[in-house]
């Protein structure tokens, strides 16, 4: 048996052992969790997609108005001959209205962890920026990583982080990635960051609680994950898709309850639920022009230009490193 279950664990990728290792983890603790990056398999982008364009999810529209809005504005603080580094660059969709804007750019170093998506992106951007050196770097944005050599040698680094991505660590997370941006976009750099604002909770519940129901099905495609990849066997019909404002931690939570006492099969090991008892499967940090400033602040950013939405939902917030 144990020969059986080591065979297993020698014949998965590390991604794939981690998966298990942090679903059994989080399921083991009290309360139970697992992480929020391992809703993103194939059907979970796709999901998420189909979020970005729900009538209550305003983040994504709003982000991209203010970004065409303040285009040139913003693009006053990239500096000659700078190479943009976008953190978690997924489809360059935004970063292609500051491209637009900042033709003196040298380069474009989209980083993320699906090498494959930026290689095909890096070759759609190409051939309509021909002046530009597209430079795609695989690799975790949470942790250090090599810049190419030519992004090196640019006179300056701009970090690029849109999509409130920077609401799904918790504060200590966001603040060891945004030192960590600053050694890797080092001297002189500048980071401009998408956050989403703190706002009426009526506001916030709806736009994780929509109508058509997708944003239910995005956190329940979790379970259908661990089914089909760790041998769950969980049943959806009986979770359900709770989420809220939680207005004293400045977030939103979503979870996955239970909603009668059961026990689910995973990876071998037999947990138990409690009626009513939940999975936290993300949390979604709001934060103020302040809060977000005074958390740059304290790993050496400095702020250096705010533009939000007439509604004030959603904020772009630029940095400049302090020395
Ligand atoms: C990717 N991230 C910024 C989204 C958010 O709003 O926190 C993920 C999401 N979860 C539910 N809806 C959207």
């Amino acid at each position: 048996m144990v020969a059986v279950a080591r065979k297993r664990i020698l014949q998965q990728s590390p991604e794939a052992s981690a998966f298990e290792s942090d679903v059994l983890h989080g399921l083991r603790a009290m309360p139970k969790h697992v992480p929020a990056k391992y809703f993103y398999d194939a059907a979970g982008s796709e999901l998420f997609e189909r979020i970005t364009e729900l009538p209550e999810y305003y983040p994504t529209r709003c982000e991209m108005k203010i970004l065409s809005d303040h285009a040139a504005d913003i693009a006053t603080l990239i500096p000659k001959d700078a190479a943009l580094v976008e953190f978690g660059s997924g489809s360059s969709k935004k970063a292609r209205i500051l491209l637009r804007a900042a033709p003196k750019l040298s380069g474009y170093v989209p980083v993320d962890i699906c090498g494959e998506m930026i290689e095909q992106e890096a070759a759609e951007l190409r051939p309509d920026f021909p002046q530009l050196k597209v430079l795609p770097v695989t690799a975790d944005i949470c942790f250090p990583f090599e810049l190419p050599d030519e992004a090196k040698a640019a006179p300056v680094r701009v970090g690029f982080f849109p999509g409130s991505t920077i609401g799904n660590f918790e504060p200590h997370e966001a603040a060891a990635f945004l030192r960590n941006a600053a050694n890797i976009l080092g001297r002189g750099a500048k980071l401009i960051i998408g956050a989403d604002l703190i706002k009426s909770v009526e506001v916030l519940n709806d736009a994780y609680n929509d109508r058509a129901g997708v944003t239910a099905e995005f956190n329940l495609n979790l379970l259908k994950r661990i089914n089909r990849e760790l041998g769950g066997t969980f049943n959806l019909d009986s979770f359900e898709h709770h989420a809220f404002y939680n207005r004293e931690r400045h977030r939103v939570e979503m979870h996955l309850a239970s909603l009668k006492r059961q026990k689910v099969r995973v990876a071998g090991e037999t947990i138990d639920f409690r009626a009513g008892e939940t999975i936290h499967t993300e949390n979604s940090y709001k934060y103020s022009v302040e809060s977000l400033g005074a958390l740059a602040r304290g790993v050496g950013w400095l702020p250096a230009g705010t533009w939000t939405d007439a509604r004030k939902y959603f904020s772009i917030q630029a940095f400049a490193l302090d020395g």
